[in-house]
């Protein structure tokens, strides 16, 4: 038996999809949450990239193994457990890798979003997600992103549909508007136990003060004027 260990960050997406498929596949784990703008020494010394999340696993015979970038982590839970979240046809399992990092390029344009200094940067992330968006939209298949399923694509874009509950209730910036396979797919996937549970209770108090502390052009429509930037 594995013991694991998921060191994580309480408002990291990245983290979510990990978390996500773990709780799908079920798996026991024990989630440590650090801090990023302070990283221990201890996580210093075992990530080659300093990011969460990062997997620690203790095997049958003690020795500990460290796994580091989400993707690679969610294929790893993926793998050891029964039941298959990617689709074993190679074209398909192809396909479905190819829009998880989709989801990983689309998160990049959202702390582009957040983070853009100015009118013009925050205008260019609104329009490319916006383009990101209906790409997505006409690759969903329904009920869940490959069909019938819940699979790794799903639980890539979870994280990132949080994102758009936070700006809509926010900023009321409507970011996928019309578009009715996403649609769909976001509301089943906002009421799936392993996505709800992936965040702590007030998580979205929590990513609004982050967003308000961002001292970027968001920070400044959310009305508030404070300049410190609070890393992610
Ligand atoms: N490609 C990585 C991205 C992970 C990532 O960017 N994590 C952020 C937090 S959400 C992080 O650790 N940032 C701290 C840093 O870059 O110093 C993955 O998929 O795991």
């Amino acid at each position: 038996m594995m013991f694991l260990t998921l060191v994580s960050h309480h408002l990291c997406p990245y983290v979510q999809r990990a978390a996500i498929v773990a709780r799908e596949k079920g798996i026991a784990f024990t989630r440590v949450d650090i801090d990023l703008a302070a990283k221990p020494d201890w996580f210093l010394a075992i990530s080659p990239t300093g990011k969460t999340p990062l997997l620690r696993v203790r095997d049958e015979e003690g020795a500990e193994h460290i796994l580091f970038e989400s993707a690679v982590i969610a294929e790893f839970c993926d793998e050891i457990a029964p039941g298959r979240l990617l689709p074993e046809e190679p074209l398909a399992r192809a396909h479905h890798r190819a829009w998880v990092e989709f989801a990983s390029g689309t998160l990049a344009d959202i702390a582009g979003l957040y983070g853009a200094p100015d009118a013009a940067g925050y205008a260019g992330k609104v329009d490319a997600l916006r383009s990101r968006f209906g790409r997505v939209d006409a690759a969903v298949a329904g009920p869940w992103f490959g069909g019938e399923r819940f699979g790794l694509v799903d639980a890539a874009f979870a994280p990132v549909f949080r994102y758009l509950d936070a700006f809509e209730a926010l900023l009321a910036l409507d970011l996928a508007g019309g578009q009715e396979m996403l649609s769909d797919w976001r509301a089943r996937l906002a009421s799936r136990p392993s996505v709800q549970s992936a965040v702590a209770p007030d998580y979205a108090e929590r990513l609004a003060e982050f967003l308000r502390r961002r001292g970027s052009h968001l920070s400044g429509l959310l009305g508030e004027t404070v300049t410190t930037t609070v890393p992610a």
